[in-house]
């Protein structure tokens, strides 16, 4: 099934000239061809096979102990000049990043196969959609790319004889950390990763191509490209709204995408359907709404802390076909992780494939984790009972809300409002939160993560900031932009609010004010729910909780601007005149605040 497309063909000669594979394979997406993927992999050891009876069709997978996470350090944006990728990037000139890169992919893929999997990101044909074709010498991740992409002829037939395809060459090389590099040309529209077979480091479409690249062209192009979830609220009267939300990585969107309704809330006709739980894609609609897409066709999601009451939605997702990667593997071939259903298996092999049982303690006395804390499962979003019947509508879903939030022990409350879309953007671009496992880093520090894209901007922030300001203009109709904070504790240093299920009663309120309704109290960092803004029935909060919940402390506050000052500092001349007017809103707002 080579295909007809003389740049394509000539591009991969050159680089299977250069990686130097036993041989070529080209992906057709077939059935028979999965089969034959995963025989391969479980002859090489790549994967191991599942309880057929528990787990049909599904594997296991273990990558290397030193690549267990997105590795930021070692991802770069390759521009011709440094000021266009920014001071919140890596950067290394193209010569030197194809130089040293190339000199790492020579010769790798020597006894190997060379895997060809043209992709699309969004539904196949939609003149949304971007194809990319990766080039692997890992199984693990063309079976991935099966998951989370939608892969094959059907791919190469839409992209004709001369289609525009983001080039994506990744190897495994020796996957060793000092030999990884993980490369973005935007301006060649090509992707280099080497050296890595973990997730967002490997499966190239998914930040790289989604968001990193992807970022770039929507700049140019007028749209936007996020880390974002989509969900849609649908209320008794059978209206679905739809919510766009940005939490940096392991800060809960899959499981906000996901969420089952409360009791209570239920009793009111709510339905939650999932439209993406990572990636959206947000155009300006002929009707001036922002209109969103999911561009993958699958989850990469976050293992530990997922079980039957947490999410659900996600547990009956990946109960078949489905990849788990560094989760405890037992005896029987069953899968489990910490905080997941049911007992920890008593026989078992922990994310390492060390003998590992339940209760196991390290020398200093610790508890040993059996699965990696950044562990994930890959699965088809067409397998979620809560998949919207929109998810794959080529124009995507109007969204009324833009929702953005981190992981924050105080500070920021529950939620609250901007004031138009000019502050929203500001306070998009304040968003901090307190690193997770998801990238290789100390966690727990706070940093600042705008838009949840600092890890995934391919290029100058301070232009991706003009960028959004920009696009308010563009919309007849734009969204109302909110601020959320499922993380605040207490003294005692426990969370605050339940969350999961019961951040529907938040996403209630910014639906309400969406619509004009919602009762708030307006306070210098925007509006908060009002005393009795949220339905909180059949929720049983400590006394005094909410009061905290929704506290904006002024000390605090003041400290926090300047923190954003500093961050803000570091763009230079480049940033915006507007962002700096915002800051100094807020410091007005704060200085002139009656003190509560
Ligand atoms: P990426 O896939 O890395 O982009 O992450 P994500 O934003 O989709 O995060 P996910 O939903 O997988 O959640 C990550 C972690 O946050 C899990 O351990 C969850 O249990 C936890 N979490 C999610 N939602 C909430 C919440 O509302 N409250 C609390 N306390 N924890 C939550
Ligand atoms: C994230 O880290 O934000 C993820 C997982 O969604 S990865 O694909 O590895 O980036
Ligand atoms: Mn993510």
């Amino acid at each position: 099934m080579i295909p007809n497309h003389p740049k394509l063909k000539a591009w991969v000669d050159e680089m299977a000239r250069l990686c130097q594979p036993e041989q070529v394979v080209w992906i057709d997406g077939s059935r028979s061809e999965k089969e034959r993927l995963e025989a391969r992999a479980l002859a090489s050891g790549e994967l191991i096979k599942l309880n057929p009876q528990l787990y049909p069709d599904s594997f296991y997978h273990r990558t290397d102990p030193n690549d267990v996470a997105r590795t930021e350090h070692l991802t770069y944006i390759c521009t011709q000049k440094k000021e266009d990728a920014g001071p919140t990037n890596n950067w290394m000139s193209p010569e030197e990043g194809y130089r040293r890169a190339g000199e790492i992919f020579r010769g790798s893929m020597k006894g190997r196969t060379m895997y060809v999997i043209p992709f699309s990101m969004g539904v196949v044909g939609s003149p949304f959609s971007k194809i990319g074709v990766q080039l692997t010498d890992s199984l693990y991740v063309a079976l991935n790319m099966r998951i989370m992409t939608r892969v094959g002829s059907r791919v190469l037939d839409s992209l004709g004889q001369d289609g525009e395809f983001t080039k994506c060459l990744h190897g495994k090389a020796d996957l060793d950390v000092n030999k990884r590099l993980i490369l973005h040309f935007p301006q060649d529209n090509t992707i280099w990763s080497v050296g890595s077979g973990y997730g967002g480091n490997a499966l190239l479409g998914k930040k790289c191509l989604s968001l990193r690249i992807a970022s770039w062209l929507a700049r140019q192009e007028g749209w936007f490209a996020e880390h974002m979830l989509i969900v849609g609220i649908e209320d008794k009267s059978g209206r679905t709204e739809y919510v766009c939300a940005a939490f940096p990585s392991a800060c809960g969107k899959t499981n906000l995408a996901m969420l089952i309704p409360p009791d209570s809330l239920k009793a009111k006709g709510y339905k939650v359907w999932t439209v993406g739980d990572d990636i959206a894609w947000l155009r300006v609609g002929k009707d001036g709404r922002l209109w969103a897409m999911n561009p993958e066709a699958g989850f990469f999601g976050v293992a530990p802390g997922t079980n039957s009451k947490s999410n659900p939605n996600a547990m009956a997702t990946v109960r078949k076909n489905t990849i788990f990667t560094n989760v405890v593997l037992s005896e029987d071939g069953r899968v489990w992780w910490e905080e997941g259903d049911g007992p920890a298996p008593e026989k078992a092999f922990d994310w390492r494939g060390r003998p590992w049982r339940p209760g196991m303690k390290d020398e200093k006395g610790q508890p040993v984790a059996g699965a990696h804390p950044n562990s994930r499962f890959t699965a088809p979003a067409s397998q979620c009972p809560s998949i919207s019947q929109h998810w794959e509508d080529p124009q995507g879903v109007p969204i009324s809300a833009i929702i953005f939030g981190g992981r924050r022990e105080r500070l920021a409350p529950l939620i609250y409002e901007s004031f138009d879309w000019k502050h929203g953007v500001y306070v998009g671009a304040t968003v901090a939160s307190e690193r997770t496992a998801a990238q290789v880093g100390k966690v727990g520090e706070l940093r600042r993560d705008p838009m949840a894209m600092l890890p995934f901007c391919g290029y100058n922030m301070a232009d991706y900031f003009s960028h959004w300001l920009s696009m308010g203009s563009r919309m007849a109709k734009a969204p109302k932009i909110f601020h959320v904070n499922w993380f605040r504790k207490d003294e005692k240093g426990k969370f605050l609010w339940p969350g999961f299920g019961d951040n529907l009663r938040v996403l209630e309120w910014a639906l309400a004010r969406c619509r004009g309704e919602g009762k708030a109290r307006k306070t210098p960092i925007g509006y908060v729910p009002a005393a009795d803004g949220l339905d909180l029935s059949g929720l049983a909060l400590p006394a005094g909780a909410m009061d905290k919940l929704l506290d904006v402390r002024r000390e605090e506050w003041e400290a926090e601007l300047e923190t954003q000052a500093r961050f803000f500092e570091i763009f230079g001349s480049r940033l915006s005149p507007e962002i700096w007017a915002q800051h100094q809103g807020l410091k007005d707002r704060l200085n002139t605040a009656v003190p509560a």
